[in-house]
């Protein structure tokens, strides 16, 4: 599963600098406009998130999904963001608007902790 979500970003990523290489030597206006809302997902699996650490840009959604058959919980050590009970298959998503680095854990099992890096 981490490989398919690793390979989707990246095929955002070439997508992305596809289309700026093909705008060429016009590409001024087209860098103007924002690049659309991005997104990317954590599995949450066998006690652990994963990718534990991702970094993103600002204005990115991240989303994620338990595919544990245990409930676990995404809850920001500083109270920034908190999911509910999340049961197998449910979904928490978060969009961070600010830079800065948002460490988190699972409050079923604190031993289980993430961080996003917001740039
Ligand atoms: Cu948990």
């Amino acid at each position: 599963m981490r490989i398919r979500v690793c390979t989707a970003g990246l095929a955002g990523l070439i997508a992305t600098a596809a289309i700026l290489l093909l705008a060429g030597a016009n590409s001024s206006a087209l860098k103007a406009q924002q690049v659309p809302a991005a997104s990317t997902e954590v599995k949450i699996d066998n006690f652990s998130f994963g990718p534990a650490a991702i970094t993103v840009a600002a204005g990115t959604t991240v989303t994620w999904t338990n595919r544990d058959d245990i409930p676990h919980t995404v809850v920001s050590d500083d109270k920034v963001f908190k999911s509910k009970v999340l049961d197998t298959d449910e979904k928490f998503s978060y969009t961070f608007a600010k830079p800065g680095t948002y460490p988190y854990f699972c409050s079923v099992h604190p031993k289980m902790t993430g961080k996003v890096i917001v740039q």
